[in-house]
């Protein structure tokens, strides 16, 4: 918005002007000693057009009196409606084994995988990538460790939770209770009694707890750079926000803001400096962002506002249930600069200790930590450190001109709005001490006919199959140098668009 320009900023209209917006809508068959490998690909494809289309692959491994070796790539050919392929090899030699095949469309909503195969490695891995794409998805088919793993287990709907104790009943209650909500691979610092195994929460724990409101306000005046973690589960976000230049200290005033998923980056653009870039102590016109981005895939994503202490930004709407900022909040209170005055906010964290900080005289006070008056800000500029109970706690600010700091955890606006970051990340390798649950996208394989028996399901939304390439990847870390023999049998794979 140009400096001086009157009333505040339509998004829509004013966006469009100022180019600052955008939308982007954008078998070891064990017969007769020979392996046989065979990959089904049944392609259901449904348009718009009523009538859908069916394709099928089917990939044949072939081994003579022993198991073959297989190893590295392989490429299958091109597609047809219905295609056969033979590659020699059932036994897998290498840690990964890689099948490249032509597939009639560019995009799938989801994938089903049967996977039959001999041995116990350590974790075998299936995962699905577009040809050049940086994406990819995997499951785990096979994990010894949780296979074996002696304690009580509930399985629902795919996922299991491990309790070293029975503590409890379902895993909606568990879910409910601790808010299991985790972002893999976050590497957050919270409590570290729990491990994920390829578990994205939300999208199961969101069936039973009902739908709640679709948008979230954030009514707060946040000052600089900010990060946070939103839950997608509709497959769209929806952004706005003001940004106001404080002019307080001389040079520019730009926001860089970023949406990420997975460390890619979906979404970002740049809002300028106002034009004045004095210290003038003249808080600019607000400056609208509006975002909207569909065909999003569902699960964590992190935000990032990338501006100084110069920049405010407030009218934050989002249109996600689940969005709380990570690390850190500065709150400014509008009347100390030329805004309207803010009211007492309450904040709600799971942080177990929490540095609260004030830059202003007139701004020390007492902040109570669920209803009772707990910490005592008295010099300016000077943070206080305070430990917190475990749980969720309530943090009431009566003038809100303060940071508060909790490196490795998150606050929410709301209790029920709270996303609480990753704890450990399962890993085969991972020592159990001081865990006590573990939760799992994943169920241990079947014994069929022997041999192991597993199938999995992959979200493919939103994800591009570059050249109209599928690669499907077979992995086992650390299977080459293992005493391991691990025998493919077969593998189907059956992709879908909705
Ligand atoms: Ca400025």
């Amino acid at each position: 918005m140009e400096k001086g320009s009157a009333g505040r900023s339509h998004p829509v209209a004013d966006g469009a002007k100022e180019g600052i917006w955008k939308l982007i809508r954008r078998s070891y068959r064990a017969a007769f000693g020979a392996a046989v490998l065979s990959i089904l690909a049944l392609l259901l494809y449904v348009n718009a057009a009523p009538s859908g289309a069916e394709v099928r692959y089917e990939i044949i491994m072939q081994a003579g009196e022993a198991p073959t070796a297989m190893r590295s790539s392989y490429s299958l050919g091109g597609y047809s409606d219905a295609r056969r392929f033979t590659v020699n090899g059932s036994r897998m030699a290498s840690d990964q084994v890689v099948f490249t095949w032509k597939v009639p469309y560019g995009r799938f909503d989801r994938a089903e995988a049967v996977v039959r195969y001999r041995g116990d490695p350590e974790e075998l891995l299936l995962g699905i990538k577009g040809g050049a794409s940086k994406w990819l998805e995997t499951k785990p088919v096979h994990c010894r460790m949780l296979n074996e793993l002696p304690w009580d287990r509930i399985e629902e709907k795919g996922l299991t939770l491990f309790q070293r104790e029975n503590a409890y009943a379902t895993i909606h209650d568990f879910l409910g209770s601790r808010r299991a909500v985790i972002g893999q691979g976050m590497g957050r610092l919270s409590p570290s009694d729990l491990a994920a195994y390829y578990f994205d929460g939300l999208p199961y724990y969101k069936e039973k707890a009902g739908e709640k409101a679709r948008m979230l306000d954030i009514g707060l005046n946040l000052r600089g750079a900010h990060k946070a973690i939103a839950y997608i589960d509709d497959g769209r976000l929806e952004l706005s926000f003001d940004k106001y230049d404080l002019n307080m200290y001389e040079g520019g005033d730009n926001l860089s803001f970023n949406v990420f998923r997975k460390g890619e980056n979906v979404y970002g653009a740049t809002m300028k400096d106002d034009g004045d870039t004095a210290a003038s102590y003249i808080t600019s016109s607000p400056q609208g962002m509006s975002i909207a981005l569909d065909g999003l895939q569902d699960g964590f994503y992190t935000l990032v506002w990338d501006c100084g202490p110069d920049v405010l930004f407030r009218d934050l709407r989002l249109s996600c249930k689940w969005a709380s900022f990570l690390d850190r909040v500065f709150m400014a209170q509008g009347e100390l600069y030329g805004l309207e005055r803010s009211g007492t906010v309450s904040l709600y964290t799971s942080a177990r200790i929490m540095a609260l900080e004030t830059w202003h005289a007139e701004t020390l006070q007492e902040v109570s930590v669920d209803g009772v008056m707990t910490i005592t800000l008295s010099e300016p500029g000077v943070p206080v450190t305070t430990d917190l109970a475990s749980g969720i706690k309530e943090i009431a600010v009566r003038n809100p001109n303060l940071l508060l700091n909790s490196p490795g955890f998150s606050f929410a606006v709301s209790r029920d709005s709270l996303l609480i970051p990753s704890y450990e990340t399962f890993s085969p390798t991972l020592s159990l001490q001081g865990i006590d649950y573990i939760i799992a996208n994943y169920s241990a394989p079947t014994m069929v006919d022997g041999a192991w028996e597993r199938r999995i399901e992959l979200d493919l939304k939103g994800r591009e199959m570059d050249g109209n390439t599928l690669q499907l990847l077979i992995t086992s870390p650390g299977l080459a140098s293992s005493e391991v023999e691990l025998d493919l049998i077969s593998i189907e794979l059956t992709l879908f668009k909705d």
